[in-house]
């Protein structure tokens, strides 16, 4: 049987939740790239806001998900720092789509990934993780700031949860799918 594989890009600002997405949903132990936050990164690293982060991905997150023996999707989360722009052309690379993590307190950590996938063209819905109860601004305050055009989906997810993080996938996928053939959506 000949096996398809679909490549999704886990991106978004710092410490957004992009690696807690990937361990959620993935059925194998993630790969993670874990490292301290040490002193070298104050002034380097913006933590502002995330300000109890001790870990950052320095190169990739990865996992998996079987969702039928024929296709199974391969997850790679992105560093959130800027001084590792570089990694994400090799990680965007081939990929159908990219879920871009949104974290309502530092809205402008995700500006970055939103034009990044705009000028490429590539398929993305933005997900908005629900950090820490009510969101303080509604759904089209938020596609303002994040200057989202229309035909972007916008979901709100816990990247905590795996049933919450499945369905932001699930709405990446509908709209990439969308994009190719509008009918198959
Ligand atoms: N309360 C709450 N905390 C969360 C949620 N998602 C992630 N976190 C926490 O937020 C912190 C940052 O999450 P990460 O998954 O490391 O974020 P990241 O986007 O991978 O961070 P970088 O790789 O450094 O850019 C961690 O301590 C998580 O446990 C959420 O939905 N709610
Ligand atoms: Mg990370």
């Amino acid at each position: 049987m000949e096996r398809t594989s679909v490549k999704i890009v886990v991106a978004g600002g710092f410490g957004t939740g992009k690696t807690t997405l990937v361990g959620s949903v993935s059925e194998i132990p993630p790969l993670t790239t874990e490292e301290v936050l040490t002193e070298a990164s104050v002034g380097v690293d913006d933590t502002t806001g995330v300000e109890g982060k001790t870990h950052t991905t320095v190169a990739l997150d990865f996992g998996r998900i079987t969702i039928s023996p024929d296709v199974v999707l391969y997850l790679f989360g992105t560093p959130g720092q800027d001084r590792f722009w570089f990694i994400w052309d090799e990680l965007a690379q081939g990929a159908v789509g990219a879920i871009v993590l949104v974290d309502t307190r530092r809205l402008e950590s995700s500006f970055p990934a939103v034009d990044y996938f705009e000028r490429r063209g590539v398929p993305f819905v933005a997900a908005v993780n629900r950090f820490f109860g009510e969101c303080a601004y509604t759904e089209d305050e938020i596609r303002s700031a994040l200057e989202l055009t229309p035909e972007v989906p916008l979901v709100w997810c816990d990247a905590r949860d795996r049933g919450s993080s499945k369905l932001a996938l699930i709405a990446l996928v509908r709209h990439a799918l969308g994009r190719l053939s509008p009918a198959r959506a």
